[in-house]
């Protein structure tokens, strides 16, 4: 209950922000996109992770303000950013089942859109594998809703649900991320390494494109690169950033 007041209070007092991780073209090394990841500074507890609270948000209907807030705000960003000349980004914000339920998202989503008129392009929506899976109709009726408005979509966290081939490709996906225990574990197992190169096999000949999470290492890089993998975000290139570091980043390499 405490929390929960909490989460109400931090709504209201500013308290979040979204920190920005970027995911590059592994062919070219540009950064192609960006995952707006929420962060909570509680004044008197720190830094509060999503991992903790957003579990809470989504028992106590909170995700859905939580959510709007999100998406208001990656929309204002993605303006000042094109305001400011930063070369495209695509922005991938995180939706937990709640919200995808949420008979009207897809209206709402729409008019969110044009309030900040921002090209439905810009925005990517991340859901995990295992919400993609289990109301599959549901899933699908709302996936095309979206995908008909033109937004760009992806899998999170894939290969750690149930990964049905068969369902995937019924889903209208742009985008594969393939989860980071399998990147990790890769470059020892030649199980792990099987399976991405399965992923990045299925996704392609479904005309889908493949990003690889949790990138640490130089070898990994070069593995994914030689196995034909599209792109990578991970801490190998850069952790979660503020929009001013994130700028500063994006300045410094241009
Ligand atoms: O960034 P970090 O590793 O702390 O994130 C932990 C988890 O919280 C991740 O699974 C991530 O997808 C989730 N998360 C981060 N930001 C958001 C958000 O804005 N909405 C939702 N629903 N989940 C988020
Ligand atoms: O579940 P989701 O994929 O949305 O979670 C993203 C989370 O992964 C973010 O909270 C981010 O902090 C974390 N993350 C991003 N890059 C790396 C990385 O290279 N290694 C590890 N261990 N975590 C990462
Ligand atoms: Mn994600
Ligand atoms: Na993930």
């Amino acid at each position: 209950l405490y929390i929960q007041h909490s989460i109400r209070k931090a709504l209201k007092q500013n308290e979040f922000t979204l920190h920005y991780q970027p995911i590059v073209d592994i062919e070219t090394g540009d950064i192609v996109a960006v995952e707006a990841l929420l962060r909570w500074y509680h004044p008197k507890r720190g830094w509060i992770s999503p991992a903790t609270f957003i579990p809470i948000a989504e028992e106590t209907n909170l995700i859905q303000p939580i959510g709007d807030w999100v998406l208001r705000k990656v929309c204002e960003q993605s303006k000042v950013w094109r305001k400011k000349g930063l070369p495209h980004v695509q922005i991938g914000i995180n939706v937990s089942i709640k919200q995808f339920l949420q008979a009207d998202l897809v209206e709402h989503i729409e008019h969110v859109l044009r309030t900040y008129d921002l090209d439905p392009f810009c925005l990517k929506l991340e859901i995990t594998e295992s919400m993609a899976m289990h109301h599959i109709d549901y899933v699908l009726a709302q996936l095309q809703s979206l995908k008909n408005l033109g937004l760009q979509l992806a899998v999170d966290d894939f290969g750690t649900g149930y990964s049905s081939l068969n369902y995937l490709k019924k889903l209208p996906i742009d985008i594969i991320k393939i989860d980071r225990s399998f990147v990790q574990d890769m470059v020892k197992h030649s199980y792990d390494l099987s399976i991405v190169r399965a992923v990045i096999e299925v996704a392609h000949s479904l005309q889908m494109k493949v990003v690889a999470e949790g990138v640490e290492t130089e070898e990994q890089l070069a593995i994914l690169k030689r196995e034909g993998c599209d792109r990578a975000q991970g801490y190998y290139f850069s952790k979660p950033l503020s929009a001013e570091q994130f700028e500063q980043l994006v300045q410094s390499e241009k």
